[in-house]
């Protein structure tokens, strides 16, 4: 059933999980390397993998290490990911043919996280946010891989909606451009990761793992070959003041902006620094949703098999 290639390692424990039909989600790894400082990152990491387990499904976080495309960590690889930080390689679809021919590490971003939990039979992933269209976009034409990403690969992925560092109107327009589903979980509404409400109105809502698990099931019997975008908001006494977080990206965008910062750095440099701004407060709120999307993912992960 399992699609093997010749570069993936897939953890003993996620294998048998794999072959025993029991649930398993999958986890990224940039958001441990760039999305978050070092410890906290290892410490989120590895209570997300606990919390996956106490709602009766494997973790299977994923990454690149010494050019093999591997679907399970161990403790020390984590910690590995999670010290080095910005400096191990963010691997994005354009880099995994290099990253695998010199052998060399990378920190998976939604996009490689949903390709090598596909190759590895995985169809559920968690994470906090997506990539999207930036603001600007226009001109800069930069739009993340994440959405393409989610029009061509068969992967649920549980998120808190999208970061306002993005333009999310332009966001939800180009998902809809690429027929990708953007589901509500218990909102009609597009979370905006820190907050609960975007003004963005969503697809569809669902109310339960069920439910989302019927749409996902219906999107493979159609034979559709890409995913479907789950947003999941923050749980209400973790999220932030909107003008806090509003004011912190707005100055970070200007940041960037001073400072010519483009490309694949965009991204991180913003999360970064509305960390920094917020002092550490993002931090938290950031950590809670991750840990909502965990238990979400793992209990729809069961649903999908049921
Ligand atoms: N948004 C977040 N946290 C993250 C990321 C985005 O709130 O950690 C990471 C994810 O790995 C995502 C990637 O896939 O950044 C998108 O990068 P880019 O915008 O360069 O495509
Ligand atoms: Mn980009």
């Amino acid at each position: 059933m399992n699609m093997i290639n010749e570069y993936l390692d897939i953890a003993p424990e996620v294998q048998q999980a794999l072959a025993e039909g029991k649930p398993v989600v999958a986890l990224e790894s940039t958001i441990i390397s760039h999305g978050m400082p070092y410890p906290k990152n290892v410490e989120t990491a590895l209570l997300v993998e606990q919390t996956i387990r106490d709602n009766g499904a494997v973790p299977a976080t994923i990454a690149v290490l010494g050019g093999r495309l591997k679907a399970g960590l161990s403790r020390d690889e984590i910690e590995y990911l999670g010290k080095t930080g910005r400096k191990v390689a963010k691997a994005s679809r354009r880099d995994l043919p290099v990253l695998v021919a010199r052998g060399a590490d990378g920190a998976t971003t939604v996009t490689t996280t949903m390709i090598i939990a596909h190759m590895a039979g995985i169809n559920i992933f968690a994470t906090g946010g997506i990539g999207g269209v930036h603001r600007g976009a226009e001109t800069t034409m930069d739009i993340s891989a994440d959405l393409e990403e989610l029009a061509q690969t068969p992967v649920m992925v549980v998120c808190a909606g999208a970061k306002s560092i993005l333009d999310l109107g332009l966001t939800l327009e180009y998902l809809e451009t690429k027929g990708v589903p953007v589901i509500g979980y218990g909102t009609d509404e597009l979370p905006a990761f820190y907050t609960r409400r975007s003004g963005f109105g969503v697809d569809y809502r669902a109310d339960s793992p069920e439910e989302l698990a019927s749409f996902f099931s219906a999107q493979r019997k159609l034979g559709y070959k890409g995913g479907m975008l789950v947003t999941n908001p923050i749980p209400e006494q973790y999220a932030m003041p909107k003008d806090v977080i509003d004011a912190a990206i707005e100055q970070a965008l200007r940041e960037a902006q001073e400072q010519g910062v483009h490309g694949k750095e965009t991204t991180p440099f913003l999360l970064a620094r509305v960390v920094e701004l917020t002092g550490g407060e993002s931090l938290e709120s950031n950590i809670q949703l991750v840990l909502n999307n965990a238990r979400l993912a793992a209990r729809t992960a069961a649903a999908i098999l049921a």
